[in-house]
């Protein structure tokens, strides 16, 4: 008897790992480290359902990789933090000038884990 709940328990534990499922980011426009024109959208694709939770687009200050700082201009976007999808796309709001950035994500998952996550970009001009 004891022994049945003891597994009992660990199931309860166990199981709701495999029957909700955990996401992870399988692609984005642009992709990581992409040279691009000013984009009109950014594109995220998930492995599995998820909300997005935040969403911030930051400009990388200083030239070559050891003058980069990572604390350039925030800008949030706009989306539905009610609105459960694999696939987000959100405007791109007003034209990007040239120069590298890099656009920090977090989304909560069907099994409500938390992830976050950040793809880099360099826009070029036309
Ligand atoms: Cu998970």
């Amino acid at each position: 008897m004891k022994q049945c709940l003891a597994l009992s328990v660990i199931l309860a534990i166990v199981l709701p790992g495999v029957v909700y499922a955990h996401a992870k980011i399988v692609s984005t426009v642009p992709a990581d480290g992409d040279f691009v024109t000013s984009p009109e959208t950014f594109v995220l694709n998930f492995d599995n359902k998820v909300r997005l939770t935040g969403m911030e687009l930051h400009t990388i200050e200083g030239v070559s990789a050891e003058e980069r700082t990572l604390e350039g201009d925030i800008l949030q976007l706009d989306f539905d933090p009610e609105a459960s999808a694999r696939s987000f796309t959100v405007a791109v709001p007003g034209l990007l000038q040239p120069g590298e950035y890099y656009l920090l994500w977090r989304c909560i998952a069907s099994d409500s884990h938390f992830s976050t996550g950040e793809f880099f970009f360099t826009v070029i001009s036309d």
